[in-house]
């Protein structure tokens, strides 16, 4: 697994493009809200470390990972540049769990073939409570971070 051997919060500062005049959209689930409040954290800190102004960052809340592509299909339509789908399904925590994560990995698949938006997948889809504490600003780092950096990476996709 790709977290054993990197931390998610890992990045060289010189190979990320500027955030300067983009916007980005932030889709967030409430469904377990400590992780992906730690993930917007992450995700928000580094887009404004990064030159993203903190009035080009939009959010909007959503009530669980399988909403974040309705959500992240609205973001779009708000012109914002690139947006991050934020969630965290536990398996532990739902018979739904392969359910849920497909159809979230392939809506947000449809988003970006469909449209010339980048969304960004920062979906944690763990075993247990403690794997997604441990990405989502633990010992594995943050993914909200890494989902930031990517953001910025394919904005100058053209
Ligand atoms: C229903 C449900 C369950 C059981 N587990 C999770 C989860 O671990 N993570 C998550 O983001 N959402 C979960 N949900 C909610 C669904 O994503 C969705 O919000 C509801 O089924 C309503 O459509």
């Amino acid at each position: 697994m790709s977290t054993q051997h990197s931390n998610l919060s890992d990045y060289d500062m010189s190979n990320v493009p500027s955030g300067d005049n983009l916007s980005i959209g932030l889709v967030v689930s409430e469904w377990n809200e400590d992780i992906t409040e730690s993930l917007y954290k992450g995700a928000y800190d580094t887009l404004v470390e990064c030159g993203v102004l903190s009035n080009n960052i939009k959010r909007i809340n959503v009530p669980g990972s399988f909403e974040l592509v309705y959500g992240s299909k609205k973001m779009i339509q708000s012109n914002v540049d690139v947006v991050i789908a934020i969630g965290c399904v536990i398996k532990g925590e739902t018979e739904h769990f392969n359910y849920i994560c497909q159809s979230v990995s392939n809506g947000i698949i449809d988003l970006n073939i469909n449209f010339n938006t980048p969304v960004v997948f920062c979906v944690l889809t763990d075993n247990n409570k403690q794997q997604s504490v441990d990405r989502s600003g633990g010992k594995h780092g943050n993914k909200g971070v890494e989902a930031a950096i990517t953001a910025l990476k394919l904005s100058v996709i053209k």
